[in-house]
């Protein structure tokens, strides 16, 4: 097998967009899954090519698995984005990517990055559940056993090897402060309101809950040289499947074993408050602004509230991919209806934002059938999710005076998938929980009455909203009455 590396696509006569040897590492990743390659990664080889400034290589991180270093670094961090459309497909290396740390194994490599004072900007795609935060507080979960294992380390979070995302930024930032490496800008690229706020919070709280010696110079040394900005990011990046690698083989010539399929969109607005330089990002498409938060709460209350329904619905009615979902009348109508008649009125929209447009081309983008972004992928973590996606807009509309039906269904597909679903295939941090709260439970007013019990979730006043119960309760023994056929029967009537 003749890997992709630099060497072998020189000799397959194409070139990279960027010089290889002239190029610096200026970020570092972490997280480096699908998403940050077709998106972050991407992006910034864009801007690099675009403007000469080649001082923004990546240094990525891997935070779970060796999968992505073992993947990557033979292949010197090359590795190719393929964008589907229904009826044509391209393919892009990408090098902006210099090396990836496998952060399983060697942590501590992960801080000694993020003090390298030719670093200037940490971008995390780590996924809702890598935050380890208590979404009834917004603050760091302490009784996250990871967090507790990283903050009662030996000798405080810098001498140690911290294994969460908040750890190892607290524990570079020390660094950086004691070796005087400089200003640094983290920037929080995933599905969260405020992620930017949040992230600081988080690393706020891990350094109070770890004091040292120099605790009050270093949180006025954050104040002033560290800045977490928010963002919206937005592209669509299934799991890629060994028969996108051999596609993607077979049109090189050689094998990437790090490929990634996207859809062709993407989107990125970052609030513009970065401590010292950044990527020139703005020169090829990335959007700065003062204020992400009306961007962030349209995009996750439309398109990620309206992927999740999708998702739950899909697996309810035995649908592989969210393209063959959203083609059934029955779920595009109520996805649909979701996300124009409920969570839009909402919405204060960002200037510039064509609400009902955004609402077509969300569910145009979900149909890609090219795409295979599969349902399973999509409902995992819904714990995670639910809250942040869902429950604004059923909180809003209630306080309108109207019943969120169509979000209401979102909640009950979801339950009822906890229900009845083995907990070891219950893809989701609190898989063992949920499925214990829902056990030994047949009547459907029980397993929802017990499962908005799970105050991560549900705060109790939403819990005691007759109305939205009412709403869940009456999806929940349809579901449960006559499966997904008696569901779309009743959506098209
Ligand atoms: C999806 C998102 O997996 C999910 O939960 O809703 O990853 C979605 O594909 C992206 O946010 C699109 O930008």
């Amino acid at each position: 097998m003749n890997r992709l590396t630099p060497d072998s696509l020189a000799r397959s006569g194409r070139e990279l967009a960027l010089d290889r040897a002239q190029m610096t590492p200026g970020i570092v990743h972490l997280g480096s899954g699908g998403f940050f390659r077709a998106h972050v990664a991407a992006v910034t080889e864009d801007a690099m090519a675009a403007t000469d400034d080649l001082s923004w290589g990546i240094i990525a991180v891997t935070q779970r698995s060796a999968d992505v270093a073992e993947q990557l670094n033979p292949q010197c961090g090359l590795f190719t984005v393929t964008e589907r459309q229904p009826d044509e497909s391209s393919t892009r290396v990408v090098s902006s990517v210099l090396s990836v740390i496998d952060g399983h194994g060697s942590p501590g490599a992960i801080v000694d990055a993020i003090a390298d004072r030719r670093i200037s900007v940490v971008t995390l795609t780590i996924t809702e559940k890598g935050y380890r935060f208590d979404a009834r507080s917004g603050r760091l979960d302490l009784d996250d056993p990871a967090v507790q294992a990283d903050l009662s380390a030996e000798g405080g979070p810098e001498r140690r090897s911290p294994t969460t995302a908040v750890g190892q930024i607290a524990a570079g930032l020390r660094r950086r402060f004691r070796g005087g490496a400089g200003a640094i800008t983290v920037v929080s690229c995933d599905n969260l309101p405020a992620n930017g706020r949040l992230t600081q919070t988080l690393v706020r709280d891990f350094l109070a809950a770890a004091p040292d010696d120099d605790d009050d110079e270093l949180a006025v040394w954050i104040d002033t040289n560290v800045r977490f900005p928010s963002t919206m990011v937005d592209r669509m990046v299934p799991a890629t499947s060994p028969d996108d690698l051999d596609e993607v083989e077979r049109f090189l010539g050689l094998r990437d074993e790090g490929a990634v399929v996207a859809e062709p969109f993407w989107q990125w607005v970052v609030e513009d408050d970065f401590a010292g330089s950044r990527p020139p990002w703005e020169r090829v498409g990335v959007q700065f602004t003062d204020d992400v938060a009306p961007w962030e709460k349209a995009k996750l209350r439309l398109l990620n509230a309206a992927h999740s329904l999708l998702a739950y619905l899909g697996l309810l009615a035995g649908y592989e991919t969210i393209a063959e979902t959203v083609a059934d009348p029955a779920f595009e109508r109520i996805a649909a209806r979701m996300i124009a008649d409920e969570a839009l009125p909402s919405l204060t929209l960002p200037r510039g934002f064509d609400g009902p447009a955004y609402c077509g081309s969300v569910l145009r983008r979900f149909a890609n059938p090219a795409l295979g972004h599969s349902c399973a992928k999509v409902a995992s973590d819904g714990s995670q999710k639910l809250g942040i996606r869902i429950l604004p807009t059923m909180r809003d509309a209630l306080a309108r005076g109207e019943i969120p039906t169509a979000s209401a269904l979102a909640v009950a597909s979801w339950m009822h998938r906890v229900a009845t679903t083995p907990v070891a295939r219950l893809d989701d941090p609190a898989a063992a929980e949920l499925v214990e709260l829902a056990a030994g439970h047949e009547a459907p007013d029980e397993v929802v009455s017990e499962l908005l019990t799970y105050s991560r979730v549900f705060d109790a006043k939403f819990a005691a909203n007759p109305a939205a119960v009412g709403a869940i309760v009456d999806w929940y023994v349809l579901i449960a009455a006559e499966g997904s056929d008696g569901l779309k029967r009743k959506l098209l009537s």
